[in-house]
């Protein structure tokens, strides 16, 4: 296959939750540009319908799907309307997550749960469903969102951490168990992005030092940032690659 052929999306449909907005979007925008055609995934009706009709009004082909990525019924059922509309997942990018900051001893157990819920169990829910699919039809691409908390911690910010570490080596027991079926399950570790989610901490002068000193890049990351390692987890360039997580994060992790 030349390298063209490699990074070529074309003809195969992804599905990213959490894309709305924010990496989500971004990722889902460069999926569309390497030639995949698009399902949108977010909580807010109104921002997915905005998503949809910028990524169309750029001449990607792109639809939505409203389900609660925490809710087995809600993604039993979505699939089961892909089923229907034959509407087969290629790929699937498990982007979707909350943040709550607060510290341990103060933290209540449904905050937890809920950013448990929403960060880890999620990407086994909707990836349970799409590999059964995916395993039927030959073969697929899973990626799920980590983050530089998938690595090492930080004050405050427990359960998200604990999520995002399961991210890794959840998206390691997927290779274990689907590789053999030609399912490509890796993982995305973003470094310190600006999104939304980090607002407070951008705003807030001594963090916005800090990453930017502690960055060996000397900046924040973009969503921008992350489409390459999407595109590439995503098409055929990684077919040998798995169970593998991918940091784009200015070199933080790299470096003491
Ligand atoms: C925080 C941030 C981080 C980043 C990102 C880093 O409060 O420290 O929200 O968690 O969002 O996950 O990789």
């Amino acid at each position: 296959m030349k390298t063209p052929q490699l990074f070529d999306l074309s003809g195969k449909t992804a599905l990213i939750t959490g894309s709305s907005g924010g990496l989500g979007f971004a990722m889902a925008r460069g999926l569309a540009e390497a030639g995949a055609t698009l399902v949108l995934n977010g909580r807010d009706q109104d921002k997915l319908k905005a998503a949809v009709r910028t990524l169309a009004d750029e001449g990607h082909k792109v639809s939505a799907e409203a389900f609660d990525v925490t809710d087995e019924a809600a993604v039993t059922a979505a699939f089961a309307r892909f089923d229907t509309a034959g509407a087969a997942i290629d790929i699937l990018v498990n982007n979707a997550g909350i943040q709550f900051r607060k510290p341990l001893v103060d933290l209540a157990v449904a905050d937890w749960r809920r950013v448990i819920e929403t960060n880890l169990t999620s990407a086994f829910l909707i990836g349970r469903e799409a590999a059964k699919r995916m395993i039927a039809r030959g073969g697929g691409k899973i990626i799920n969102i980590g983050s530089l908390t998938s690595e090492v911690a930080r004050a405050t910010v427990a359960p998200y951490t604990a999520a995002k570490g399961g991210i890794k080596l959840l998206t390691r027991s997927m290779a274990a168990e689907w590789a053999a079926h030609n399912i490509q399950a890796n993982a995305i570790g973003p470094g310190y992005i600006l999104t939304e989610m980090n607002k407070a901490l951008i705003e807030n002068q001594s963090f916005d030092a800090w990453v930017k000193g502690r960055t060996p890049t000397g900046r924040w990351g973009t969503p921008d940032d992350l489409i390459g390692a999407a595109v590439f987890l995503a098409s055929p360039a990684s077919a040998y690659v798995n169970g593998h997580i991918l940091y784009v994060d200015g070199g933080m992790l790299a470096v003491l």
